[in-house]
């Protein structure tokens, strides 16, 4: 089903020394951009009365990688859960998307709101609408020469004013063109979307997207993923591929065994809304369209976020790291679970992990940040002046036994690369969107296991 709708450009207002933007060559130290969300799992109350922009950062990077608070810009995003960064339009620029995926308005949550594009090297925001985004993948899904931005939608408004909303949007897929105004679009049906992956799993030369699904939208999180598999013209198969999932979270795609087919990682969340130990599923690929529950592996998660994949080991196939940030103890403890490596394994043999101390652990990016020659992990731990974590390799052994902190506050999702050409046009707000304040401390008020119930009843309602 394709749907068209024209997003609008959105006119910026500047701050700041936006001069500058441009022109400087990167100086190869790596960036953080590190989007902050006090999320839906607040007490609702608490948040209703302050209509603030919540702002995301990029923290600036230097020799020692240490990214103190001194280091960060913040820019606006509304309770943003996740961002990502490519050069859309061949520029030469990073361009910089943060998914907003609810803000405030008349004292209810609205989840029907722009996300922005930052345009690298430039003052304008190209804003795109979204229905509780909460996750994003930039790939040329149309195989057109033109990159492509898909949105994971969660949530939409039914009735803002009265609080009612549906958990079973469609999502987006804003199409690439040369003038890079993501004027069109399709639109995709998703149940309570959380996750998205753009690849060619059946080889048929044809890129197919891939949605995590999270809820039913009626009364259960036993929902089916969703393969939609690319029909060529910018067109889906209508009837799309299904990947029983729990809750699903996220998704990652890549040879897991080493066999050159492409297998399907899907993080599990929850159950219920009291049940957050379920393991994720691997679903191992071969080459056609076969993916079932016959054929997958299970690996041991808890309150999953995010999932990722590289070779940290070298030896052929990818391991997947799994962000973990709640566990059953419904204690004070509740938010310290660790999060998870397992190495891929040409024996399909999962058993072999590393364990990650972290703590409330939303958002992750995998990226050499030091330039050693072996990818680290950035995990964004979520809570108040909760600091996140970098995990280093210094090694091929999978160990990342050196570890660093840096300070941020409620970060929920992290990426990491070079964008210092764009640092300079950092300072914007989007008109109509309201000035954006640091975020108040004084509205804060930590999850609780009464809140996720309060939310869970209030979707049911
Ligand atoms: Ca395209
Ligand atoms: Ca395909
Ligand atoms: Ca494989
Ligand atoms: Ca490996």
């Amino acid at each position: 089903m394709i749907g068209m709708r024209a997003p609008k450009m959105v006119p910026v207002m500047i701050a700041g020394a936006l001069l500058c933007a441009g022109s400087a060559a990167s100086d190869s130290y790596t960036e953080l951009i590190v989007s902050t969300s006090i999320g839906t799992g607040i007490v609702l109350e608490q948040t209703y009365h302050d209509d603030v922009g919540i702002e995301s950062y990029v923290y600036t990077g230097d020799p020692y990688y240490a990214y103190p608070a001194s280091s960060r810009t913040g820019f606006p995003s509304w309770r943003s859960y996740t961002n990502t960064m490519a050069d859309l339009n061949n520029d030469g620029n990073m361009d910089l998307i943060a998914v907003n995926t609810v803000r405030q308005l008349n004292n209810r949550w609205s989840y029907n709101l722009n996300s922005y594009i930052y345009w690298g090297g430039s003052s304008n925001v190209t804003a795109l609408p979204t229905l509780g985004a909460t996750d994003v993948t930039v790939a040329d899904v149309d195989s057109d020469g033109y990159t492509d931005i898909v949105f994971a939608n969660s949530t939409k408004d039914v009735n803002q004013p009265l609080g009612q909303y549906a958990w079973n949007p469609n999502s987006y897929v804003y199409w690439g063109s040369p003038s890079y105004t993501y004027q069109t679009k399709a639109e995709l049906p998703t149940l309570n979307a959380r996750g998205c992956e753009v690849a060619d799993l059946d080889g048929d030369g044809r890129k197919d997207i891939i949605f995590a699904n999270g809820y039913d939208g009626w009364d259960s999180n036993f929902a089916n993923s969703y393969i939609y598999w690319g029909a060529g013209n910018k067109t889906f198969a209508a009837q799309p591929g299904l990947l029983p999932s729990i809750g699903g979270r996220d998704v990652a795609v890549g040879d897991i065994d080493g066999d050159t087919y492409l297998d399907v990682v899907i993080a599990n969340e929850s159950s219920y809304w009291y049940d957050w130990e379920e393991n994720s599923y691997i679903y191992w690929g071969d080459g056609t369209r076969g993916y079932t529950a016959a054929a997958r592996a299970e690996v041991k998660t808890t309150g999953t976020w995010e999932v990722g994949l590289s070779d940290f080991d070298d030896d052929s196939c990818l391991d997947i790291v799994f962000s973990c940030y709640r566990d059953n103890s419904g204690e004070a403890t509740y938010l310290n679970a660790n999060s998870f490596v397992y190495f891929g394994d040409d024996l399909r043999d999962m058993s072999r992990f590393t364990e990650l101390d972290t703590t409330a652990a939303k958002g992750l990016d995998i990226y050499d940040i030091d330039g050693s020659g072996y990818e680290d992990i950035v995990i964004a731990q979520w809570g108040e002046n909760q600091p996140s974590i970098i995990f280093w390799a210094d090694d091929a052994s999978g160990q990342f036994a050196r570890t660093s902190t840096f300070e941020t506050f409620f970060a929920s999702d992290i990426t990491a690369g070079e964008i210092d050409t764009w640092i300079g046009a950092i300072g914007f707000v989007a008109e109509g969107e309201g000035e954006v304040p640091e975020p108040s401390t004084a509205i804060i008020v930590l999850l609780s296991t009464l809140v996720v119930w309060s939310i869970r009843a209030f979707r049911k309602s």
